[in-house]
């Protein structure tokens, strides 16, 4: 029985893309609940309602709400199992999640909309803002191209995407809005081969309904 998906996203969010990734790597239709970040929609009451952190994305699973990126993605692979998002043996699924995490939690969190403000407001102009940010993306993403420099392609992990693809590619979009680097190593290999799917582009921030 199919199960009713509502995605309460943005579409600038790069969180809220990666669950975009894995519904459509599964295969899976949802209903689109958009909130714009600019005007603070993610701080409303009803909104934190259904997710106390006031951030996007929430999927809501038959009524049931469901936070955290990754651990969306991770209870949509553990329900619909095929393709899998961490394939292989246990040490293979590690180093996917580690890569996975590099990102979601050393990262993204650092250039994250809140912190962006909170670095304005400790004096920083737009300038300062970006570099911030930038600079943040360029060492993450640096050493994120050495957890795979030794890896197979033509994605992160081998011939498969995993959930370090559905990661890594929401991430470059925020380095090029920042103006960041990511040169690195295969780094931008990965991401022209992820984005020939239609899981990736299909789902990219501005082909969704809520993009200006
Ligand atoms: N770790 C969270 C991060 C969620 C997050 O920070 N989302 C951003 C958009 S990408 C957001 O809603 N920011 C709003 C804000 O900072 O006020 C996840 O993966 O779901």
């Amino acid at each position: 029985m199919s199960q009713e998906l509502v995605l309460h996203g943005y579409w600038r969010s790069s969180a809220s893309w990666r669950v975009r990734i894995a519904l459509a790597l599964k295969g899976l239709a949802w209903d689109s609940a958009p909130h714009d970040l600019r005007t603070g929609e993610q701080r409303t009451a009803s909104y934190l309602a259904l997710n106390p952190q006031g951030v996007v994305p929430s999927l809501v699973v038959d009524g049931e709400v469901l936070t955290q990126s990754m651990a969306i993605c991770e209870y949509l692979d553990e329900t619909h199992p095929e393709p899998p998002l961490l394939p292989g043996t246990a040490l293979e699924r590690a180093r996917i999640r580690a890569f996975a995490q590099a990102i979601a939690c050393e990262i993204h969190p650092l250039q994250n909309l809140r912190v962006l403000k909170m670095v304005r407001a400790l004096g920083q102009d737009e300038a300062g803002v970006n570099r911030w940010a930038a600079e943040v993306i360029e060492r993450g993403l640096e050493a994120c191209a050495q957890l795979v420099a030794g890896q197979d392609g033509p994605y992160c992990f081998g011939a498969q995407v995993t959930l370090a693809d559905v990661l890594l590619v929401p991430q470059l979009g925020n380095a090029r809005r920042y103006g960041a680097r990511f040169d690195f190593g295969r780094i931008p290999a990965i991401e022209a081969a992820c984005m020939e799917l239609p899981a990736f582009a299909e789902t990219a921030p501005a082909r969704q309904s809520d993009a200006d």
